[in-house]
């Protein structure tokens, strides 16, 4: 059985994100599966799982990655999907600058053509430096980009907020990215 709670949690942002149907499961037009489900089935794939594991890995996501409803009976992940959920987020004015983390072997290619969401349903942005760094540290030597979401704003370009922090908008234009 695997115990190590990394592990877990990221077979559960496989399942709840990406794909669900690895222990059989379908997502709910808003991104929900049922809790008893996704405990039986993270089980059968050799996950040591219960309630009382899975609300802890949930509380102590250091993202905050995932959120139960509030009964506890459904459980989703707040951001970062490839599959087609709608999660309703609203509509929010962004800071005037965010930042985007990727990495330097990326930076030719959104010179070319800006920050493209590729298989999630957003470009993912931060309000902090820091944070953007770690993300772009997944993928090789980071960089940090600054991003004039002010002006994508007056333009008319919209922004959501997710649960946990992140900041969502569509693609990004070069006009709007500040290489440094
Ligand atoms: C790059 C993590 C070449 C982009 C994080 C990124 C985040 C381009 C990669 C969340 C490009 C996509 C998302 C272009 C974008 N040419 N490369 N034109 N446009 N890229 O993983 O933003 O731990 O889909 O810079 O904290 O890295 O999973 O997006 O490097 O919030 O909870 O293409 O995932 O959260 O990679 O990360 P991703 P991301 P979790």
């Amino acid at each position: 059985m695997i115990t190590d709670k990394i592990k877990i949690s990221k077979f559960l942002s496989l399942v709840l994100r990406h794909k669900p149907e690895t222990i059989d499961l379908e997502l709910d037009e808003n991104g929900w599966v049922n809790t008893d489900f996704l405990i039986q089935g993270m089980h059968k794939a050799n996950y040591s799982i219960d309630i009382e594991i899975l609300k802890e890995i949930v509380k102590s996501s250091d993202k905050q990655r995932f959120k139960f409803n509030d009964d506890f009976s459904k459980i989703r992940a707040n951001q970062g999907h490839s599959i087609n959920v709608d999660l309703k987020w609203e509509k929010k004015l962004p800071p005037k600058i965010l930042f985007h983390g990727t990495a330097t072997r990326n930076i030719d290619s959104i010179k070319k053509h800006g920050l493209l969401k590729q298989n999630r349903h957003h470009v993912h942005l931060s309000s902090d430096t820091e944070t953007a760094k770690k993300v772009g540290m997944r993928y090789g030597k980071p960089i940090v980009l600054k991003i004039d979401a002010g002006k994508m704003n007056t333009d008319g370009i919209e922004f959501y907020l997710s649960e946990n922090g992140v900041w969502l908008t569509e693609n990004v234009d070069v006009k709007y990215i500040k290489f440094e």
